[in-house]
């Protein structure tokens, strides 16, 4: 590993303690080198607050240190006035005479840092540990990109791909372990989406009941306005609940639901029920960047089929029964051509307890 590539795994290292922590904004981690030593470092917090390269600007109280030194930062620098001014200034201003850029920005409005760098004099190099650093911004880029939030299939099943017995009964599949794994990875997210067919019949909490965990927003889909009042997801924050469900269903419903603090989502509809698109721009709008799908069957067979699923945690226990009469995990066609069937690029596979868990990107 050559010294930029170095240099640059430190600032890798330190965007990943903002990781989960800055939607909308990517997690961007800063070092700054002189004399081959490390004089400054910093990461993105939290949306609203400094910059990686302003932190680690920051953290140099000695401000002649500066003079010629080389910043490495993982995201190129911005150059626009956002909720912060642009670092392209406060890297000029500072003295540094070299940038290490791992990935160039791909949010056009915040983008140009490196061409304004290059234009006042300043030695620029980007690219390096590219992959690295698009890695850790994936759901930044899915956002930015497509326009809508990352969303992550989740599901536990049996070996044959149901996640049921006979008529829908779901409990105790997999292992208390598996439950503990899905819990912390709810606190990764900033949303957990269900579909009614899941309240209706196992009428989850939806949250994460780990010590010190960050809550997701919890999201029901909800076409026709089904939910019960007395749905046990009501019990907790309901402000931080978003039920959504089309401009025609019940009204009076709605007002209710209101009044008890729970956001309403008015999607466009399709024949299969919300249009999934509006409902993502109104999910990105709130910044809410990340989503885990936790079923059941037909919305995973929605999302599937509209090509929106970027990840997937798929939950195997090591049991077996017949699959007539049971739920399977995607409820929608089968592909009727090999060249349509969707691939995982890539995925890893571990045990928890019991239970087998294949994670995996599109
Ligand atoms: C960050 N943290 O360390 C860097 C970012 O609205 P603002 O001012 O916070 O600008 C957000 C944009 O700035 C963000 O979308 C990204 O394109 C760019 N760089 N953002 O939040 C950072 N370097
Ligand atoms: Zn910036």
């Amino acid at each position: 590993m050559d010294k930029d590539e170095l240099f640059m795994k430190k600032a890798i290292e330190l965007a990943k303690k903002g990781l989960y922590k800055t939607c909308p904004n990517p997690a961007v981690g800063a070092v700054i080198v002189k004399d081959g030593k490390i004089i400054g470092k910093g990461y993105h917090k939290k949306a609203g607050t400094d910059h990686a390269e302003v932190v680690a600007i920051k953290s140099v109280k000695d401000k002649t240190m500066l003079d010629g030194a080389t910043m490495y930062v993982t995201l190129e620098p911005c150059n626009h006035y956002g909720k912060t001014p642009p670092c392209s200034i406060a890297i000029l201003n500072s003295n540094i005479k070299r940038v290490v850029i791992g990935m160039l920005d791909v949010n056009k409005t915040a983008s140009g840092g490196a061409e304004f760098l290059k234009s006042h004099g300043i030695e620029v190099v980007s690219g390096i540990l590219e992959k690295e650093c698009r890695d850790l911004n994936k759901i930044f880029i899915t956002n930015i990109t497509k326009q809508r939030p990352f969303y992550a299939m989740k599901a536990a099943m049996l070996l044959n791909g149901c996640i049921s017995i006979k008529g829908g009964v779901s409990k105790y599949i997999t292992s208390t372990k598996s439950l503990e794994y899905v819990h912390r990875l709810r606190s990764r997210y900033n949303g957990v989406l269900v579909g009614i067919n899941t309240v209706l019949m196992d009428d989850p909490l939806l949250n994460c009941r780990l010590k010190r965990c960050g809550q997701p927003k919890r999201i029901v889909l909800d076409a026709f306005l089904k939910i019960p009042l007395s749905a046990r997801i009501f019990g907790f924050e309901p402000q931080n609940i978003y039920i959504a469900t089309t401009v025609s269903s019940d009204s009076n419903k709605k007002s209710i639901l209101k009044s008890m603090g729970v956001n309403i989502l008015e999607c466009a509809s399709t024949s299969d029920g919300i249009d999934l698109i509006d409902l993502s721009k109104k999910l990105l709008e709130k910044d809410i960047c990340s989503v885990l799908v936790e079923g059941g069957s037909r919305i995973h067979g929605s999302f599937l089929n509209a090509n929106l699923y970027d990840k997937v945690h798929l939950f195997y226990a090591p049991k077996i029964t017949g699959s007539y009469g049971a739920f399977n995990v995607i409820g929608s066609q089968a592909a009727s051509d090999f060249s349509e069937v969707k691939n995982l690029k890539s995925y890893n596979c571990k045990k928890i307890g019991d239970d087998i868990i294949i994670e995996g990107y599109f």
